[in-house]
């Protein structure tokens, strides 16, 4: 427990003098069970509660708690979340390291803590370990090796030791049959980027102390962004094993540490080359080249009539579905709308269904997902028979064919039918009928500008006959909803209004 400094000192009710207390990194009070508020889920002597102490107090002496995320995986330290006062994400199982490079990135300022069992980590977990520290993600991964699965009663984990028994390898482990157990820190130590790797032991004082220095080390390494820290900590589990405390930490001493010898793999700094590392590009910029995050002088001004429009274009693989999605959502983008695109096809490249959904809202968006969606544009006649349901009352259809089957049930949305492969046929390409249905969705619902669809076409395409044929396209689908649809079948001339 960590020393209280003189004037933290406090002399409890029966007049002794507190000379440790909990880390301030735990809760004063473990809630997950009301009547066991000051003990953990642990069993006694297990290694998980000793290594949460010598990772808590490091991160209080390092003044780290605000900064710190912790990821727990699946184990029998699930809950590390009901003890460790900082940011917590529990991941699914073995895919701790994957989550923390994800919430390094995305908080480069965070410590984010990736904390796993040997099942966890050497198991399910084998490729999220491997990549992360080949990547060199500046994260730190503590891997708790007690040689055995301890959550689920005692399966054969891949550091069960040859001899050892398990549930699953009664007879003790056979090389023959279940190969050799897996050493990841001489695994990991084969790659080029980690930075800090080591082998401790929680088997007596002296080996305790070791691993305390080894958690701080690895957590500093972080801290001052050096790289991919990993401490790999033998640790007893005297529930499985079938022995008591004390005994349990003798064969971590005794049998563990013989077969996992105690070492420092790796303790180098490494500078990552970065002669071919990629320009600094907002997400905006890398997807559309050179499209604006924001909207600046340059760009088109439009007045958007909704708060938020989500819209599901869907047909065959070939007739262009993804890329309108594409297109509306570059254009939402460059007239500085929030945007999603969400593409979903079947593995046939060309003839197989394929759908979109696109979101332009002037709020962040929560989900890609559009399942209501207020425009539906069907490419074909599948598409509109599954899709027309989905659309929200009062929304649009827009169906490219020249007429409704006419088997087709009433619907609440207004169905506007528009024959955009007779009119791409009739310019010159019927590879352009989906522009010809962004220019019947402009004109229809007025929910972006046809300068800014102008503006990305210019962007996008790169043969001149073909932008032609483009810029036409545009044209005519706009044209025919203003000519021929008759006046009166609109019934939302301002689109959403709201
Ligand atoms: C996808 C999935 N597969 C399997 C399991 C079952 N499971 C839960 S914990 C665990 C292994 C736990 O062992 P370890 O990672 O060594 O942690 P310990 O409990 O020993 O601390 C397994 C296989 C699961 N929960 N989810
Ligand atoms: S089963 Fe083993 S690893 Fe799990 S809490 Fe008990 S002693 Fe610890």
């Amino acid at each position: 427990m960590a020393q209280t400094t003189a004037d933290q000192k406090q002399t409890a009710a029966n007049g002794y003098e507190i000379a440790h207390s909990k880390s301030a990194v735990f809760y004063d009070e473990y809630e997950r069970k009301a009547e066991l508020k000051h003990q953990t889920h642990y069993c006694p002597g297990c290694g998980h509660g000793v290594a949460h102490k010598l990772i808590a107090e490091t991160i209080e002496d390092l003044g780290l708690q605000d900064k710190t995320i912790l990821v727990s995986p699946v184990g029998c330290s699930v809950f590390a979340y009901y003890y460790f006062d900082v940011g917590n994400v529990q991941v699914a199982h073995g895919r701790a390291p994957a989550a923390a490079t994800g919430l390094k990135r995305a908080c480069p300022d965070k410590i984010v803590i990736a904390y796993q069992g040997d099942g966890d980590l050497a198991a399910i977990g084998t490729a999220e370990i491997i990549h992360a520290a080949n990547r060199g993600e500046n994260i730190t991964v503590f891997f708790i090796n007690n040689a055995i699965y301890g959550m689920t009663g005692g399966q054969m984990a891949p550091t069960t030791l040859v001899g050892q028994k398990s549930t699953t390898s009664p007879w003790g482990r056979r090389p023959i049959n279940e190969g050799f157990p897996l050493h990841m820190a001489e695994l990991l130590s084969s790659l080029e980027a980690p930075v800090y790797i080591e082998r401790v032991a929680l088997s007596d004082n002296k080996n305790i102390m070791r691993a305390r220095r080894a958690v701080r080390k690895a957590i500093e390494i972080q801290r001052d962004g050096g790289g991919f820290s990993f401490v790999e900590i033998l640790s007893p589990c005297p529930t499985i094993w079938g022995k008591d405390p004390v005994d349990a930490r003798k064969w971590v001493a005794e049998t563990m540490i013989p077969a996992f010898p105690l070492n420092v793999f790796r303790d180098r700094k490494i500078e990552m080359p970065t002669n071919n590392a990629p320009p600094h590009k907002t997400i905006a910029e890398l997807v559309a080249g050179e499209v604006q995050a924001k909207p600046d002088s340059a760009s088109p001004k439009h007045h958007h009539h909704f708060q938020e429009l989500n819209i599901k274009i869907a047909g065959f693989g070939g007739q262009g579905v993804l890329l309108l999605g594409q297109l509306l959502a570059e254009m939402g983008m460059r007239e500085g709308l929030e945007v999603s695109w969400l593409p979903s096809y079947g593995p046939e490249m060309r003839s197989g269904s394929a759908h979109c959904h696109v979101c332009l809202s002037k709020r962040r968006i929560g989900s890609p997902l559009v399942s209501r969606p207020q425009v539906l544009i069907a490419m074909n006649e599948i598409s509109l028979r599954k899709f027309a349901p989905e659309v929200e009352p009062g929304g649009i259809i827009l169906y490219a064919r020249d007429r409704l089957p006419e088997d087709f049930p009433a619907c609440q949305a207004q169905i506007l039918c528009i024959p955009a492969s007779e009119i791409a046929d009739r310019i010159g390409s019927a590879k352009v009928a989906n522009v010809v249905v962004v220019g019947a969705l402009l004109e229809e619902t007025d929910c972006l500008s046809a300068a800014t669809a102008i503006q990305v076409l210019e962007a996008k395409v790169k043969n001149p006959t073909l932008l032609e044929l483009d810029r036409k396209a545009l044209a005519e689908g706009q044209a025919y909803i203003d000519h021929t649809i008759a006046v009166g079948a609109v019934t939302q001339a301002d689109g959403f209004a709201q």
